[in-house]
């Protein structure tokens, strides 16, 4: 099977929002030999955003993007495991504080970020979904992260981003934390507008800026 084919069907079971089909195609990907990132970033995510298309067109509606949603969930207990073999050994890097702002629930690319950080040898404390603007800050100065690394998929709580960075100053510890954004809603332009010390677009994006963050020191 070639590998758009590959990701083809991936992305397809998705949207069929059939956790069986999905994960029987997660595992022959895995046995054709495709690296869990990229079931998830290049076969996966693509389906995902096309689930969100199509309910932006009205063509689907809520109880198909949740079935979409739970159909990711189950694929990713199985491999998130497998994801993480990589990073388990390693020396670790730095520590984040991870989480979706408040009023937003969306978990799924909030922890596929994690995961991936977790890759890469990082300590990640996910805080979770709905998480308030002081409860990241109250965390990173528990643990002495490095990196506070915010998500939100909804125009609605995107400026919670900004409430983190607020809430930061406000305690006149802004400069110790490197604030990195990300979510379907957040872009360049706003992470630079709140005054974010980065934004990606995707967890390999994430993993990127947070290893160049820890290696400045
Ligand atoms: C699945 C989904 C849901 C699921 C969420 C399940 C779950 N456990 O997460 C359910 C069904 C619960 C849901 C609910 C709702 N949803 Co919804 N949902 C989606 C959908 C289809 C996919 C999101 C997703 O998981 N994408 C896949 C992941 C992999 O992508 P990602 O999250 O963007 O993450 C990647 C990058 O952005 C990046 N990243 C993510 N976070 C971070 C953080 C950092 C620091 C960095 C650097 C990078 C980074 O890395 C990730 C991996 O590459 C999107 C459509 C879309 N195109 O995003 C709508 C969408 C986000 N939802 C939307 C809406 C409106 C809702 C509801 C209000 C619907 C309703 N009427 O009730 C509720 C909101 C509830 C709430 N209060 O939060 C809208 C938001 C519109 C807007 N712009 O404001 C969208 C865009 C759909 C649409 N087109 O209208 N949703």
């Amino acid at each position: 099977m070639s590998d758009e084919s590959i990701y083809e069907r991936l992305g397809a079971t998705i949207i069929a929002g059939d956790k069986d089909k999905l994960l029987q195609a997660v595992e022959d990907a895995l046995r054709e030999g495709v690296t869990p990132s990229d079931i998830i970033e290049k076969g996966m995510s693509p389906g995902m955003k096309e689930v969100g298309e199509r309910f932006t067109r009205y063509e689907i509606y809520l109880p198909e993007m949740m079935m979409a949603a739970e159909a990711w969930e189950y694929a990713m207990k199985f491999l998130e495991p497998k994801l993480l073999e990589a990073g388990t050994e390693r020396k670790k890097v730095g520590r984040v504080v991870l989480g979706t702002v408040k009023g937003d629930v969306h978990s799924i690319g909030k922890t596929i970020v994690g995961a991936m950080l977790k890759m890469s040898g990082f300590e990640v404390f996910d805080l979770g979904v709905d998480v308030a603007a002081s409860a990241f800050v109250t965390k990173a100065e528990e643990v002495e992260a490095n990196i506070i690394a915010a998500s939100a998929l909804m125009s609605t709580t995107i400026p919670q981003q900004k409430s983190i960075i607020e809430h930061l100053e406000a305690r006149g510890v802004r400069s110790k934390y490197c604030v990195l954004v990300g979510g379907g809603s957040t872009n360049q332009e706003w992470a630079d507008s709140i005054g974010a010390d980065g934004y990606g677009r995707t967890a390999g994006d994430a993993t990127a800026l947070a290893l160049k963050a820890v290696s400045k020191g």
